[in-house]
């Protein structure tokens, strides 16, 4: 081996291209997971808003980690910072943050995705079941999802968290205020916001029983089995028209 003039061996030059190509690519497989959960989730929310009464799900939201939050996090958990450990050792770098109107339809949203048969649910954390000490509420789901490459496929996780309004209303909110206090709120505040979170899940219920209470009355007065009030009118062609009504010709 060749030596240079302090008489060292060299240094091996790090391939920057390589590095900047291999987490480009680690990345886009998060983005790509993303993109592939936005699909079934806004399928979701079209056959709703087309079938049913009301969609379950009121806004969608996605976020990629970025680089330096994975690092600071990768720290956090004593992770090597190598891609392939922080693969296995971090599983919310792609993020969907789903809003429902009522609680059921968080439990709901969440059996539906994690039913279909190309989804795989790694972990549920209930935190409405079981609120953190500081009142946070949401229904957190690590799922895994495929995702068809040029040449292979990657099981990318995403984490959805699924939540009311009411209560991505309080996280907001104490997310703005952890990070102006640095984590580290005072105890007045602190106290104050917990019972904030109580209110909030008290306008939760009672939105909920109002709900119901409605959806019975129109089930009373309406025998529709189908509502297609807000799809847009489609031209139905005459001879499909005719054999519907006739039901004895074949299409
Ligand atoms: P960001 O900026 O939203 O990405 P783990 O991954 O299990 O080792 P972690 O990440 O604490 O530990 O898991 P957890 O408890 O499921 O929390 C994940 C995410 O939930 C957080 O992501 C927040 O988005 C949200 N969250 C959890 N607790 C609270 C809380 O008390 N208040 C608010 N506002 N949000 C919360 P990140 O990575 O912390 O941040």
């Amino acid at each position: 081996m060749e030596r240079d003039a302090t008489g060292d061996e060299p240094q091996a030059v790090p391939d920057f291209d390589r590095l900047r190509n291999d987490f480009t690519r680690f990345m886009m497989g998060y983005k790509f997971g993303i993109d592939e959960l936005m699909t079934k989730i806004n399928i979701l929310k079209e056959e709703f808003t087309h079938i049913h009464r009301y969609s379950p799900i009121e806004h969608v939201g996605s976020r990629l980690k970025t680089p330096e939050s994975i690092i600071t996090k990768a720290r956090r958990k004593n992770c090597p910072l190598t891609l392939d450990d922080i693969r296995s050792n971090i599983v919310d770098i792609a993020g969907i943050r789903i809003t429902c109107s009522f609680i059921s339809d968080t439990y709901r949203i969440a059996d539906m995705i994690g039913s279909q048969t190309d989804v795989r649910v790694l972990e549920i954390k209930d935190y409405i079941a079981t609120p953190k000490p500081n009142g946070y509420k949401s229904l957190h789901l690590i799922v895994e999802i495929p995702v068809f490459m040029s040449d292979r496929i990657q099981p990318v996780p995403v984490e959805l968290q699924i939540r009311t309004i009411a209560m991505d209303f309080w996280a907001s909110l104490e997310h703005k205020i952890f990070y102006k206090y640095s984590g580290t709120i005072p105890a007045p505040l602190l106290a104050e916001l917990t019972e904030a979170a109580d209110s909030a899940n008290r306008l939760d219920v009672t939105m909920e029983r109002l709900h119901d209470e409605v959806a019975e009355f129109k089930n009373d007065k309406s025998d529709d089995a189908i509502h297609l009030n807000s799809m847009p009118p489609l031209a139905l062609p005459r001879e499909l028209l005719m054999a519907m009504l006739d039901g004895t010709r074949s299409l």
